[in-house]
């Protein structure tokens, strides 16, 4: 895994906001992506593989001073990743683990979490990570 720190994360990923497709996403691979609401709906973060961000209190929430903590509420990670998202800022407090290394016929289908449950609207940071 790479280390990335959470201001050169955070920056790329503030550089990288307005993207809405694959082609214009992350630099390198993306690792998964986040959203707003449940089913991928709302406001999208795309992150990269390696990405560890302490504080998603300074990722900034599409154009307004808001940010994304205690924003998520459904993740798609890609083939071969773990998304952890944990409930308190500098990987602290309660996690769950969002995973892609399931045949297609089992749940999550294609690491699509369509909701997170009682990890809705929780976290505070992240890492995520893919099989090289
Ligand atoms: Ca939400």
């Amino acid at each position: 895994m790479k280390t990335v720190s959470w201001m050169f994360a955070a920056t790329l990923i503030a550089l990288n906001f307005a993207a809405v497709s694959f082609a214009q996403t992350a630099p390198g691979k993306t690792c998964a992506m986040v959203y707003q609401s449940e089913n991928f709906s709302g406001q999208q973060l795309v992150i990269g593989d390696g990405y560890q961000i302490a504080n998603l209190q300074r990722v900034p929430f599409g154009g307004y001073s808001d940010s994304w903590q205690n924003r998520i509420s459904s993740a798609y990670v890609a083939q071969g990743c773990t998304l952890i998202l944990f409930q308190y800022f500098n990987f602290e407090g309660q996690t769950v683990s969002l995973a892609n290394r399931y045949p297609t016929t089992q749940r999550p289908v294609g690491g699509q979490y369509t909701a997170l449950g009682g990890f809705d609207n929780l976290a505070s940071s992240l890492i995520c990570s893919c099989a090289q």
